[in-house]
């Protein structure tokens, strides 16, 4: 039996959790044809806290965010049409694991691990939740207590609880395209031991969103170009280490929080669903984005 081992990574907010429930929620749910099937008689590990956020999507309530302590797996046995069985060991960290990794180096032992033992990454990137870079303003002051609040706000005391303007963002769920690249290049330094190439399939998720803003027309690959033109800039210099291939995702196929979308969204059902493969045809099939993730392995 081939067993597929696939590290997803992400940046807090990048949307993980929403493909692991949602693809759960298809396999499980729907009479969409997918590329892999769930084994007869198998269920997943952890199967109480995959059912937990399952039922909040089915409810079209927005996901809580995944505390640190919490590794959400979608382990079990998928099959494909020939019969082959793949053995799917998907863990879902929370992004903050992922910040600390940019932020100070540090990374529990178990998941560096997996990492080094995956067959594919998936690389989750939601453009919503990526800040634009700063310059950090010099402050011209005008008396004391301004001077004050104006070092504060430097300093990233006035910020940290996270709203969208600081220059210090830690605990929210905003990343940078540098702290996104950093993240990519700690990914692959911890990688370094094994000199294959890495199959990263970046995913650029809530591709309902990316359609709202730049039309039906653009692809994956051009939106990665166009919006963070550093990360692809990175991964396209960087061939000789990474395989790398451009996903649009829609994996809750709208914005749960807002309304007109949440009533198409009960009407569409798992039609909302957009996979966009790259150069591909576009599906419902959310478990395409797992297929053939490890060939050649
Ligand atoms: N419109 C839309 N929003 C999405 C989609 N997928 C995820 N989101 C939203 O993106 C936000 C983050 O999604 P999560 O799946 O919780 O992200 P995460 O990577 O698990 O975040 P952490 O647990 O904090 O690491 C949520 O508010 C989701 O509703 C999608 O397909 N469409
Ligand atoms: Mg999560």
């Amino acid at each position: 039996m081939q067993i597929t081992k696939i590290f997803m990574a992400g940046m807090p907010g990048s949307g993980k959790t929403a493909y692991i429930g949602s693809t759960w929620n298809l396999i499980a749910e729907s009479n969409i044809p997918t590329k892999l099937y769930k084994k007869v008689g198998s269920m997943p590990e952890n199967y109480r806290k995959l059912e937990e956020i399952s039922q909040q999507l089915l409810l079209y309530n927005d996901l809580k965010r995944t505390k640190e302590d919490e590794q959400i797996e979608l382990r079990m046995t998928l099959c494909d049409k020939q019969g082959n069985e793949i053995d799917l060991n998907i863990p879902d960290s929370a992004g903050e694991i992922f910040r600390d990794l940019v932020d100070d180096r540090r990374i529990k032992k178990e998941t560096a691990v997996r990492l080094r033992e995956s067959d594919g990454i998936l690389f989750f990137i939601y453009y919503k939740n990526m800040s634009r870079e700063v310059r950090i303003p010099v402050p011209v002051c005008e008396d004391k207590e301004d001077k004050k609040k104006k070092e504060d706000k430097i300093s990233g005391v006035q910020n940290c609880s996270g709203n969208s303007k600081g220059i210090t963002m830690n605990k929210n769920r905003e990343a940078n395209q540098s702290e996104v690249v950093e993240l990519l290049q700690a990914l692959l330094e911890l990688r370094s031991d094994n000199p294959e190439l890495v199959n990263i399939r970046f995913v650029l998720s809530a591709w309902d969103m990316v359609e709202k803003d730049y039309g039906k027309n653009i692809c994956p690959e051009e939106f990665m170009k166009k919006k963070f033109p550093l990360l692809y800039q990175f991964v396209i210099t960087n061939t000789d280490r990474i395989k790398a291939e451009f996903w649009g995702i829609s994996a809750l196929g709208g914005d749960l929080n807002d309304q007109e979308d949440v009533k198409r969204l009960q009407e569409e059902e798992f039609n909302a669903i957009k996979v966009l493969p790259p150069g591909g045809v576009q599906s419902n099939d959310l478990t395409d984005l797992l297929y053939g993730i490890g060939e050649g392995k």
